[in-house]
């Protein structure tokens, strides 16, 4: 199983953009001959025995792969599944009651978008997170782009892995490294991808050369 800190791309397979029909089939194309180095399952909304269901088949294809799983939003369904890593939002629970809804060694990531959010997540014990939205995203519509000036920042300040989210695609990706981004989440750029382990492949080479 990869470690965070071996982690640059993280995908997320996105109920907004796969149908859970389809999970599986999507898990496999991004996990495939080195694919994706992290992959979350994300549900907004759906029911939380649909989400167990979901977590369980996706997760033999992650286990597999020696690719971490990580559940959005519901610390009860990560830890039945024994899912690698649980993430969470602004609005969520705090990590102190997260983490005594999981079992120990779970990871837990929260989304921050700012610096300060950033720190205060840093400090409040998660172990990654994702920094955003840089740029405009139909993904996450109501939230407004932090854009790139703060990732360097971020970086010099925190320890723990910064993944940087949000309207992030292979054909932006030089210069969001080249801001000082060292990890990504892409969403839509691989689900809407037409041949999703070409693009996946892609982005890995631009991440790692
Ligand atoms: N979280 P795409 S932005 C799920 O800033 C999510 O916390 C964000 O999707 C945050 O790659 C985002 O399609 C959407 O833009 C990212």
């Amino acid at each position: 199983m990869k470690s965070i800190d071996q982690c640059h791309l993280y995908g997320i397979l996105d109920a907004g953009y796969t149908s859970p029909a389809d999970f599986s089939r999507v898990a496999r194309l991004m996990v495939e001959s080195d694919g994706v180095d992290m992959l979350q399952l994300r549900a907004k909304g759906a029911s939380t025995e649909d989400v167990a269901r979901w977590a369980r088949e996706v997760h033999a294809i992650t286990s597999d792969a020696g690719v971490p799983l990580v559940i959005n939003d519901h610390p009860e369904v990560a830890a039945s599944v024994s899912a690698e890593i649980i993430h969470v939002g602004q609005d969520d629970l705090p990590l102190a009651v997260v983490r005594k809804l999981v079992p120990d060694g779970t990871l837990i990531g929260k989304s921050t978008h700012s610096v300060a959010q950033a720190l205060a997540a840093a400090e409040e014990g998660a172990d990654y997170i994702g920094f955003g939205p840089l740029f405009a995203t139909p993904t996450k519509p109501d939230y407004v782009p932090i854009g790139i000036n703060d990732i360097q920042t971020v970086h010099q300040q925190l320890s723990i892995p910064i993944f940087c989210i949000g309207g992030i695609k292979k054909e932006n990706l030089p210069s969001v490294l080249s801001a000082g981004a060292r990890r990504v989440v892409i969403v839509s750029g691989i689900l809407q991808a037409e041949d999703i382990p070409a693009y996946v492949r892609d982005c890995k080479r631009i991440l790692t050369t």
